[in-house]
């Protein structure tokens, strides 16, 4: 190899205090691993020493606990931007030790090139196989490293033993150009491809390689339960009608389903779904109800930027990559998320709220407002785009003190104006040329849970008939102030 072989250790050596770091990958895999976790060390030791260490970290999303987990338990990160879900990064960012500013995936990559993000000293990436002339091919992910690797200093790469050299051809790399020069992207179907192989870096840039054999970590999916496999009859029996009444091409469109244990249960549901024609994905994150979908021949073709799955069912993909290879595509998230694709090809979106408000507001990230749970994600990418923009959510939280269906969101991440339909376990309201009092009393009629409909009514009655958007300043925030003040939201008085 061309290219100097480094032990973590060593590479982690070349990373010095407030360096602004770039990982590469997304979504806990395909991320590296083994020298942001000697770096976390060295932090330590440094701090041991009464010296100052924090790095600034730009990733493409979440990264696990080898990146986010190790780095915020050593308190390594001065600031961090964008999605994570890492209970100790999360904590970290929560007590403001951590300054997070959270950004919309398809935007990461672009702000870094425009500057937008400041300087980058060094990103650190992972692949599965590298040339002397400085050809890269990632593995499991893609994420922001083809920018990454353009706007460093200098470059480290991880060599993963992990995924096998074979995976190249699985990649499509490309990149835009900065504006004025920008041209229309090539892609029409999920399945086109308009890149490379393989990340094209400068080799007089890369510091060296380091030699690792480690799988990625995601956290455990819950099984789909009664909840959650409703929430997907509910969106599949919708999308029926809508097939139904030619209002989506009998073709069927190309789906996207975020991420988490509800869009895992939800996409199972629609797979399972038969009156759903065979349909192909443009989506953000692989998740592992895709593969059994792949190989019914429910799903035809996956395009993402990331096989966000468990190590057993990355293994049944590498196990029969003659089969995958032609049915799953790996992209930069600035691509998987770029509004002009997701507008063209008619993307029926689906993601989830942590709570929406009557009138159609959703909140993805704030947990009352105040605390950050990941991260917006690409979920506003999708929704503000789409064919269709469908949030789901069970209808309470926490065993039923927290409605997730409220007066006003207390925060907002896709607004009115985006969210076409919302769906829970009781039903679905459809938003469509709706005023905002017209989709309040489709909301509550049909996805608040029983507990909380005669109070959202009460709420309702208030400004109803006397303005455009019957909201009261007073009273929006009650529920929540009721949480707060007693622990349970029934508590809250109109
Ligand atoms: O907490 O586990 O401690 O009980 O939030 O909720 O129900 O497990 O749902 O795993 O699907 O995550 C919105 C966070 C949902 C995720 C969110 C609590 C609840 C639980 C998690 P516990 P569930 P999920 C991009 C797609 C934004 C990014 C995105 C997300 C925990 O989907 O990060 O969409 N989305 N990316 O108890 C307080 C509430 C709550 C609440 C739930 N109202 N208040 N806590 N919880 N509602 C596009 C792609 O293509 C990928």
């Amino acid at each position: 190899m061309r290219f100097p072989e480094l032990t973590a250790e060593e590479a982690a050596e070349f990373i010095k205090n407030d360096f602004v770091v770039g990982i590469g990958g997304f979504s806990s895999v395909g991320t590296p691993k083994a020298v942001p976790t000697a770096l976390a060390k060295k932090a330590e030791a440094e701090h041991a020493k009464g010296n100052q260490f924090r790095v600034g970290l730009i990733t493409g999303g979440a990264t696990g606990d080898p990146i986010d987990g190790a780095l915020a338990r050593a308190h390594a990160v001065k600031f961090r931007t964008p999605f994570q879900s890492h209970k100790d990064m999360r904590a970290a960012i929560n007590s403001q030790e951590v300054q997070y500013f959270d950004l919309n995936l398809s935007h990461v990559a672009q702000d870094l090139r425009y500057g937008f993000l400041g300087h980058m000293d060094v990103c650190i990436i992972e692949a599965s196989s590298v040339t002397d002339d400085g050809l890269v091919v990632p593995t499991s992910s893609v994420g922001i490293s083809p920018t990454l690797c353009k706007s460093a200093d200098k470059i480290i790469i991880e060599l993963n033993a992990h995924h096998p050299e074979a995976i190249r051809g699985m990649h499509d790399i490309y990149e835009p150009a900065n504006p004025p020069y920008r041209r229309e992207i090539p892609v029409f179907t999920p399945a086109d491809r308009v890149g490379t192989e393989a990340i094209k870096v400068d080799p007089a840039k890369v510091l060296g390689v380091v030699r690792t054999n480690l799988p990625d970590t995601i956290a455990a999916f819950t099984e789909p339960n009664p909840v959650t496999t409703k929430i997907g009859q509910n969106v599949a029996e919708f999308l029926i009608e809508e097939l139904r009444r030619g209002i989506i091409p009998k073709e069927f469109l190309p789906l996207q389903s975020g991420v988490g244990n509800i869009a895992n249960a939800v996409l199972g549901s629609l797979g399972e779904c038969q009156d759903i024609p065979p349909f192909t994905m443009f989506t953000e994150v692989i998740q592992n109800s895709v593969i059994p979908l792949m190989e019914s021949g429910r799903v035809s073709f996956a395009s993402g930027s990331s096989l966000t799955l468990s190590d057993d069912m990355l293994g049944r993909v590498y196990d029969n990559l003659d089969f995958f290879k032609g049915k799953l595509m790996l992209r930069p998230q600035e691509i998987t998320n770029h509004p002009e694709l997701i507008r063209r090809m008619g993307i029926i979106a689906i993601n989830t709220a942590l709570e929406m408000d009557i009138f159609g507001n959703v909140n993805s990230t704030n947990v009352s407002g105040q605390k950050m749970m990941n991260g917006i994600g690409g979920s506003a990418d999708f929704a503000r785009n789409a064919f269709l923009s469908i949030f789901t959510c069970p209808s309470v939280a926490k065993g039923g003190v927290i409605s997730a269906i409220v007066p006003m969101v207390t925060h907002t991440d896709s607004n009115e104006h985006s969210v076409k339909i919302v769906a829970t376990e009781y039903g679905v309201a459809d938003l469509r040329g709706k005023s905002p009092v017209q989709k309040a009393h489709e909301i509550i009629e049909n996805c608040v849970h029983p507990d909380y409909k005669q109070l959202l009514w009460d709420y309702l009655k208030i400004s109803e008939g006397k303005c455009h958007t019957p909201m009261s300043l007073a009273k929006a925030f009650a529920m929540h102030m009721a949480l707060a003040e007693t622990g349970d939201m029934r508590n809250a008085k109109f």
